[in-house]
């Protein structure tokens, strides 16, 4: 019933420096354009056409979804954008280093921060410089949606929506369908996807720049639980580098 390509971003310049980002919009570091390019011609070499492009509405996903398909030569895909797909929001963590941090608050603390599922870090102040209360492209998000900080399950409970109301519809219709978003947003349709426990969802991590494909049955169950990396030896040890984040 339909393909789905997962794809993470390139390297950001604020992964490249080890900093929390979250909803803040940096652009990819040139190793993060590279990667990205390198996701396409990966899709092309593996005869996967997407029919259609979800992305988040932040410039790292939007940025390697324009290079991974101007690689593959697909420019003219359809594309949809949701700020549903966006990085989990990481509250007042946002603009800090991730190994200070870990410094400062040990390591029990900030892996609860970075990947416990239900316990979200402090919530950012409206004048942090972090903070998108002013960010006109959130405008017409209600108040009460537009988050301060949010855990893994805050951000598959925003997800899932859409989910079900674009993502399910394309793949019903068979489409093949490419999703460009983050570490954590991705993280949280994974859970989704595969079945996986709160507790269980600690130890995934998701590499940049690598598609992950799932290949769906009638019920959106994937015949190939866990997805197959288009390039799993370089999947492998980019997992690694994600996990080991905040150690110096
Ligand atoms: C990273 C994920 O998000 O960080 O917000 O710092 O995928 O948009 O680069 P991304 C961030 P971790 O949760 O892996 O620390």
């Amino acid at each position: 019933m339909g393909t789905l390509v997962l794809l993470r971003h390139g390297e950001s310049v604020w992964n490249a420096k080890g900093l929390f980002t979250g909803w803040v919009d940096v652009d990819l570091s040139a190793t993060g354009e590279d990667e990205a390019r390198r996701g396409g011609e990966l899709l092309k070499d593996a005869g996967v056409t997407p029919d259609i492009l979800h992305t988040s509405l932040l410039k790292r996903a939007i940025r390697t979804a324009n290079l991974a398909l101007d690689a593959a030569d697909l420019h003219w895909l359809p594309v949809e954008r949701s700020w549903r797909l966006n990085e989990r929001h990481y509250g007042a963590l946002q603009g800090k280093d991730k190994a200070q941090t870990r410094e400062e608050y040990g390591e029990e603390q900030f892996m609860i921060w970075r990947r416990s599922y239900d316990t979200p870090p402090p919530p950012i102040a409206d004048d942090d410089p972090y903070s998108q209360a002013a960010d006109t492209r959130y405008a017409q998000l209600p108040s009460e949606l537009r988050p301060r900080t949010e855990c893994l399950k805050d951000v598959l409970d925003r997800a899932l929506p859409y989910w079900y109301d674009a993502i399910v519809p394309d793949l019903a219709a068979g489409k093949t369908v490419l999703v460009a978003a983050h570490g954590n947003s991705l993280r949280a349709l994974v859970k989704h996807l595969d079945g996986i426990s709160d507790a269980d969802i600690a130890g995934l991590n998701i590499p940049t720049g690598i598609p992950l494909m799932y290949d769906l049955d009638d019920d959106f169950h994937p015949r190939n639980p866990g997805g197959t990396y288009l390039d799993p030896e370089a999947a492998k040890a980019a997992i690694e580098a994600v996990a080991n984040q905040g150690k110096k």
